[in-house]
This record gives C-alpha cells, structure tokens and sequence, in this order.
C-alpha cells in the first residue's frame, strides 16, 4: 500500500492541469447552497444547523441524492453531506419515506436518473426499507446507511438495508455516522470511474490519511 501510495503522489503531481479541467466537470461553487431540503424556509434554514440546507437553483446539476427517513436522521446524514463537500461533488438532501410519504419514494427513485444524479445514497432506521424501495425503482447504485435506533440500536436498520433478496441489489454501509462518511465515500468512488479528477481527490485524501497516522505520536 505505500509503494502505491507513493507512485500515486508523483501521478498527483503530474495530472494538477487534469484536476483543474475536470473541476468544472465536478462542480464550482459554494456547496452549502447546492443541497436541497424538505420543510421550513430558508432564513430558518440558514438559522438552524439542524435544518437540512436549502438549494441554490443556479447550481450545478447534483450527481448524488442523499435521502432520509426522517430529520431526525439529518445529524448523521450531515456527515456525508460534509464529506461530498469536501470532494466538491453537487449533491442534494431530501427527506423522504418509505412509509409516511411512500409516493413521493416512487416518484424521486424513478425519475433519479432522468435528472441526472448517478448514485443514491439512502438512510432509514428501524425497520428501514428507503434504500430497498429506491432500489426497486432505480437501476442507479443505492447505498444504505442504517440508522441508529433507539430500541435496537441499528441492528433492525442493519438487518433492514442489509438482507436484500437477489435481484434488487443495495450496498449497505456501517450503522450511523461512519456509514454516512462511508457511502459519500464510496459514491466518490464511484463517480471516479466517469469523473476522473475525483480519483486524484480520492487518493490525495488517503494519502493525507496515512500521514496522520504516521504521525501519531501517543503521550
Ligand atoms: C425511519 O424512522 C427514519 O429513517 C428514522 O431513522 C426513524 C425514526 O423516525 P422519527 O420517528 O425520528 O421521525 O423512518
């Protein structure tokens, strides 16, 4: 790994003009105003960091939905939010159910791809069947994130998003606020293939992370 690490640094090097082109690719701008929310207005968007923010529509077309049962899944949900950020890559939040608004899961999955996004990311705790439903109605790749909950603690939502039957496939992530950096991870990953200045992102973001490690000294 750090044989590979280190041939992947001068790549780096080499290929900035080729990040700098496929920015535009990706997306410029201020990514806070590039997500999308259900519920209140703006200024109490604005106003709460509990609110899940507020689109910009002269923003670049978002590649990846973030989707969630329930607000209340915002504070982890915030975590791959932060993270698609940190790669500039458009994204949108939306508060969606499968069981209190199970039409408005039919209607955002099917018409996911015809807008343009390429991955899915899906959260739900409890009996959490968001990602599942997206995937019925999606050939776009859905990842899982199972919710924390309160009586079980995420193993229902694991369980849940996990024991897909064959033939409708869902990618699931690890219970809570890892599986949220996980998923918007793994969706960069996955966007690598046809953004190619994400991959240099990707691997400048492990590299940092092994330098951390490096460098950890313990007291
Ligand atoms: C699921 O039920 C949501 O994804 C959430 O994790 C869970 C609890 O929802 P609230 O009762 O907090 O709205 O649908």
């Amino acid at each position: 790994m750090g044989k590979k690490l280190a041939r992947n640094s001068s790549s780096i090097k080499k290929t900035k003009s080729t990040l700098r082109s496929s920015k535009s690719e990706i997306r410029p701008r201020n990514p806070k105003s590039e997500v999308a929310r259900s519920g209140s207005s703006k200024s109490a968007i604005r106003d709460s960091q509990s609110e899940i923010p507020a689109p910009n529509p002269r923003s670049q077309k978002p590649l990846v939905a973030i989707v969630m049962g329930s607000q209340s899944d915002w504070e982890t949900m915030r975590s791959a939010s932060e993270t698609l950020e940190k790669f500039d890559v458009a994204h949108e939040c939306r508060v969606i159910s499968a069981h209190r608004s199970p039409a408005l899961a039919v209607e955002f999955s099917s018409s996911a791809e015809a807008k343009g996004f390429e991955v899915i990311i899906a959260a739900a705790g409890g009996a959490a069947h968001l990602a599942g439903v997206f995937a019925a109605h999606t050939t776009l790749p859905v990842l899982g994130v199972p919710m924390k909950s309160d009586a079980l603690k995420g193993l229902d939502s694991l369980l849940s998003t996990v024991q897909m039957p064959a033939g409708i496939p869902v990618a699931s992530l690890a219970i809570g606020k890892p599986g949220a950096t996980n998923a918007a991870l793994f969706a960069v990953a996955i966007l690598a293939n046809s953004h190619p200045g994400l991959r240099e992102k990707l691997w400048n973001f492990r590299q940092e992370q092994d330098r951390k490690i490096r460098a950890t000294e313990l007291a």
